[in-house]
């Protein structure tokens, strides 16, 4: 059998075409169901266990320096030999209007290097779907073979930081200007970070922060206790320290702590299935509804919205 135009593009993706890449991630992104089943049938290494490659989530404020953070990543894991593959989830949220834009410009000088592929991901303000399109653009990347994938969203609610499960670690970008760690704690926050950073630490305040980040973090008593660790992204001051802190996790994951990752992971995998059929169960809703005729009877108030849904089901 011949495959199908959309396996075909994934074979010339994972062959290392970048142009190829970057339009399956454009069909991902529009939920063809194709790109879907084609995804199904590659070689993503991170489902049996983590770290090829490693997936490391960045979230914090709107501001935070993430993006910033995120360049010096790059950098660092150039160095190291890594090829490195960026994604950008905007969540088009009031919260983060134009962050794609700062992210592009904040990880520009990487763009000429082959190892390394940066794209922005965007949904029409649909959150459910852009957490498993999330998850289906990392698998790909996985399956092209990058040695690191890094994933940078804004942290500024739960919706958002569904987005972090995809992550074997999470890496949490607060500053002293985001506040005190019960505004994180707020956010969410606290509880997803594997590793703190306290970025802006050149501004004042930082200390503060991070001794509230470590109490909290001690109070949490959980079995990996996430490391607080200061940082100037601007200046790359302390982008070492966290990239090792993130490796020490990976370790930690490979070993007492692998059956937490596994939990992690195999609630990411329910919620993606979930996603995708409530994704597709939403399409089918809005053709049935299309199909009705019945819209302008509703939109008239001639039906209610529970008749409508009725006469539908
Ligand atoms: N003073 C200071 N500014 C920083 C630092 N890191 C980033 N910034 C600035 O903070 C702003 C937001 O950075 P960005 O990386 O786009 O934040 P993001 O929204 O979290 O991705 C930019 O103007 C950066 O230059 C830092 O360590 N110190
Ligand atoms: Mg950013």
């Amino acid at each position: 059998m011949m495959p199908s135009t959309t396996e075909a593009l994934l074979q010339r993706a994972v062959a290392g075409e970048r142009r190829a890449l970057a339009r399956m991630i454009t069909w991902i992104e529009a939920r063809h169901e194709e790109a879907g089943a084609a995804l199904s049938g590659a070689t993503v290494r991170r489902r049996g266990a983590p770290g090829r490659p490693h997936v490391v989530g960045v979230t914090g404020p709107p501001g935070a320096g993430k993006s910033t953070f995120v360049d010096r990543l790059i950098s660092w894991g150039r160095a190291q030999g890594e090829t490195v593959g960026v994604l950008a989830v905007d969540p088009s949220s009031p919260f983060s209007g134009g962050a794609i834009l700062g992210d592009r410009i904040r990880m520009e000088r990487h763009t000429a290097d082959d190892g390394v592929f940066i794209r922005s991901l965007s949904s029409r303000g649909h959150l459910g779907g852009l957490s498993s399109a999330t998850a289906e653009v990392v698998d790909l990347l996985d399956a092209v073979g990058f040695d690191r994938v890094v994933v940078e969203t804004v942290g500024v609610g739960q919706s958002e930081l569904g987005v972090m499960e995809v992550a074997d670690t999470v890496v949490v970008v607060l500053t002293p200007e985001s506040g005190d760690a019960v505004q994180a704690m707020k956010a969410g926050l606290l509880e997803i970070g594997d590793v703190f950073v306290v970025n802006k630490s050149d501004r004042p305040g930082a200390d503060r922060l991070v001794r509230e980040l470590l109490l909290s973090v001690e109070l949490a008593a959980m079995p990996w206790a996430s490391p607080v660790l200061s940082a100037v992204a601007l200046q790359g001051e302390g982008v070492e320290a966290v990239a090792e802190a993130a490796a020490a996790h990976l370790r930690w994951c490979r070993g007492a702590g692998e059956m937490v990752w596994r939990r992690r992971r195999g609630d990411a995998w329910v919620r993606l299935v979930l996603d995708l059929l409530s994704d597709e169960a939403r399409q089918h809703a809005v053709a049935r509804l299309q199909a009705s005729g019945l819209e302008p009877r509703l939109r008239a108030g001639e039906l209610s919205p529970q008749d409508v849904a009725r006469r539908l089901a």
